[in-house]
């Protein structure tokens, strides 16, 4: 009995967080392009989940050059200056793995669902 406001409450908070993810940012983020960001010698995040179809633009931040490169050869960059960028379209599902090839330690992988 005592519980009952304060559940009803609970309830009334959770559907409007649902109704506000199903009718705000869901169509505005299916066309936005995955970033990567390159910075301090790594890709962040490292890990990246996006649509069949998306764009994953990479961004260069540090004063370095650096290259985004596929391990399996599908996408290669040149080399990327200070605030240059790549992007690549993913059409079909699986797990890329990439790397710089300046700094072959700089790792990271996208996942296309
Ligand atoms: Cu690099």
């Amino acid at each position: 009995m005592i519980f009952k406001p304060f559940r009803m409450s609970l309830a009334h908070m959770g559907l409007a967080a649902l109704s506000g993810v199903a009718l705000g940012p869901t169509s505005a983020w299916a066309a936005d392009p995955a970033k990567v960001l390159i910075k301090d010698f790594m890709f962040t995040p490292m890990s990246v989940t996006v649509k069949t179809g998306a764009t994953v633009s990479w961004v260069n931040m540090d004063d370095e050059p650096h290259t985004v490169v596929s391990d399996s050869g599908l996408f290669r960059s040149s080399g990327l200056d200070t605030n240059e960028s790549f992007s690549y379209k993913f059409d079909k599902p699986g797990t890329y793995r990439f790397a710089c090839s300046i700094h072959p330690q700089m790792a990271a992988t996208i996942v296309v669902e």
